[in-house]
């Protein structure tokens, strides 16, 4: 059985992040070790999340996996709390990355607006540590930040995205996949590039309209399962965009407060099922 870290908060209340992350990655078969960034109340679209950070305690962690001899066959980050948790992940990558794949999914902001907390020069640190990755996936939000482009909005064609693409391989990372992509009414997915083998590609499923949180570390979790279950970026990025879109359909019945995050457990069969 493979076994990968992820390296991210976690949010008691608003599914995202580790309360994501956890079961979907487990879901799939793969052990999922954790190393959490921040204990926060909630995610923080809520107003006032009580937030502790972790960063202090990181080096005693990684002391004590060094000593128990502890490896990895991935490394997937997420939302880090400050820059010197940016600082500490080039190191842990040193340390831990060996053989494995290194997943970097750039959390900064979405809807061309950074979350609250984050600064440009965690943008810019955030751009130099993509170079550390071989897969990064950020959405259209991060990306422009991090290639200091204006903001593309909702209207973007194809040439905006392969471009977009190539800066951020640019980057130094080998691969990667531009989240939350909507060509055209109804369609939602993903754009992404293999650099390593020079191939474009874009992975569309059905949109169900509105604004639903927490549906990148869905998406981000479903690639990190696939890819450590030997999966190509493609057929990774292909049951991402299914799982995240059936997700926020089941979400989209419900009626009930979206900033709880989408239903990710009423979809988990797809994952399960021994057709994958
Ligand atoms: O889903 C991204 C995310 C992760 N973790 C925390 C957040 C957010 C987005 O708002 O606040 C704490």
């Amino acid at each position: 059985m493979k076994r990968i870290v992820t390296v991210q908060d976690l949010s008691c209340v608003g599914r995202c992040s580790l309360t994501v992350a956890l079961p979907i990655i487990s879901a799939m078969g793969v052990e999922t070790s954790v190393l959490p960034t921040a204990l926060l109340s909630s995610h923080t679209l809520f107003p006032d999340p009580a937030i502790c950070d972790l960063t202090q305690q990181i080096p005693s962690i990684t002391d004590h996996w060094k000593k128990i001899g502890v490896r990895f066959d991935g490394i997937y980050t997420g939302y880090l709390g400050s820059l010197s948790q940016l600082d500490m992940m080039a190191g842990f990558i040193d340390e831990f990355g060996g053989e494995g794949f290194v997943f970097i999914d750039p959390v900064m902001g979405d809807h061309g607006r950074l979350y609250s907390g984050f600064t440009r020069e965690y943008v810019s640190r955030m751009a130099r540590f993509c170079g550390r990755g071989d897969i990064i996936v950020p959405n259209i939000t991060e990306a422009c930040l991090m290639l200091e482009r204006d903001y593309l909005g909702d209207s973007y064609t194809e040439a905006d995205l392969r471009e977009i693409l190539l800066g951020l391989t640019g980057l130094g990372a080998h691969k990667a996949v531009l989240t939350g992509v909507s060509m055209e009414p109804g369609k939602l997915g993903a754009a992404a590039y293999d650099g390593d083998r020079g191939e474009y590609f874009l992975c569309m499923g059905d949109r169900t309209e509105g604004s639903f949180h927490g549906t990148g570390d869905i998406f981000a979790s479903v690639c990190v399962g696939s890819l450590a279950q030997g999966y190509s970026l493609g057929q990774a990025v292909e049951a991402a965009v299914e799982f995240t879109c059936e997700s926020i359909r089941l979400t989209a019945a419900e009626q009930r407060d979206r900033r709880f995050g989408v239903n990710f457990e009423g979809a988990l069969h797809l994952l399960t099922d021994s057709a994958r």
